[in-house]
């Protein structure tokens, strides 16, 4: 019991931590703003402003001014109301999409593909889903579909072994098809519980990169129709509003069925993920707040929300 709480209070200054840039930005701006006690026009334009530029997006700034202004214009209010207020109302945002990657027994192995542009931190969340899902005690399964580098079949291989999950790896310049319908029966035949397939950095304005994800996807669905059971985009918060043009690119070649966001722990950009969420209203399955293993976190709304706005500080 004790363990599990220590483990609860480290998962969650880790998560305070990673999103200190972003509450930091937040909460600076909050204390600039409501210098004065009564809520006026002025105060909530620059609330908006504050608001977009910590990139939660114009349309959710709005929102959430003109709510504050319904419940609230020309009252006496805190600088600890507004940042209560922020947190609840989006917490509301992001409840309904704030779901656990679970791995259901409907399909075995379940095949999950992730894809992102290069550096979004694929290969690295691949590590540590397959740690997480090896932890729930079941049977995993890496493919390294990225072919083109040498290194980035090194790195997964790497993670593999950190935590014993087998890795299929094909030699540098392979079909990165062939590689994941190869190791999609070989999980089969394995009776894995989970198969995760990485693919190569790609940029939307390379072509013959999205034809080869769109390949990828059809050898898939030659073994299952159904497959892949889950495609995963990764996207790194640190580029901002220029993630919505990603999900609209890749929403264009696969059948995205969640969101994982990296890297919110260099960024003062975090509110991007409620701008996406209010836009895709894909789930969010689980948050990047950090390089080291256990740095993956389940996303959960309230608690990112109270820490996004610095509501613990
Ligand atoms: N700070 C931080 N760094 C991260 C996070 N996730 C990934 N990274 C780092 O981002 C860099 C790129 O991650 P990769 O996993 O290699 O990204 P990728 O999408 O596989 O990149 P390509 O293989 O080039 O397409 C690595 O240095 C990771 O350690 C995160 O949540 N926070
Ligand atoms: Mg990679």
């Amino acid at each position: 019991m004790e363990e599990e709480e220590k483990n609860n209070n480290s998962w969650f200054s880790r998560l305070k931590e990673g999103l200190q840039k972003s509450s930091h930005k937040l909460t600076e701006g909050i204390s600039s703003i409501f210098t004065k006690k009564k809520l006026d026009n002025e105060t909530l334009l620059e609330l908006e402003d504050l608001l977009i530029s910590a990139d939660l997006g114009v349309e959710t700034a709005q929102k959430l001014t003109e709510n504050l202004r319904k419940s609230r214009f020309n009252e006496d209010i805190t600088q600890e109301e507004i940042h209560s207020f922020l947190a609840q109302e989006i917490t509301k945002i992001l409840e309904p999409v704030a779901k656990p990657l679970l791995i259901g027994n409907t399909h075995k192995p379940y095949v999950i593909l992730v894809v992102g542009v290069n550096g979004s931190g694929k290969t690295t969340t691949i590590g540590k889903l397959g740690r997480i899902f090896q932890n729930q005690g079941l049977k995993v399964r890496l493919a390294a579909g990225d072919t083109f580098r040498a290194a980035a079949v090194e790195q997964l291989a790497e993670w593999g072994k950190r935590s014993q999950i087998p890795v299929e790896v094909a030699s540098q310049g392979s079909d990165p098809a062939s590689l994941a319908y190869e190791a999609y029966a070989k999980a089969q035949k394995a009776q894995d519980d989970v198969l995760l397939i990485d693919t190569a950095g790609r940029l939307h304005n390379k072509e013959g990169l999205m034809a080869e994800l769109a390949k990828i996807l059809r050898v898939l669905q030659k073994i299952d129709p159904t497959a892949p059971h889950e495609c995963l985009l990764v996207l790194d918060a640190t580029i901002g509003q220029n993630a919505h043009i990603q999900v609209e690119v890749f929403q264009k070649i696969a059948r995205i069925t969640g969101l994982i966001i990296t890297k919110l722990d260099g960024t003062a950009k975090g509110g991007v993920l409620i701008a996406l969420v209010e836009k895709f209203h894909l789930p969010v399955y689980a948050i990047g707040v950090g390089e080291g293993a256990d740095d993956l976190k389940d996303f959960d709304a309230k608690n990112f929300a109270e820490n996004l706005v610095g509501l613990s500080e």
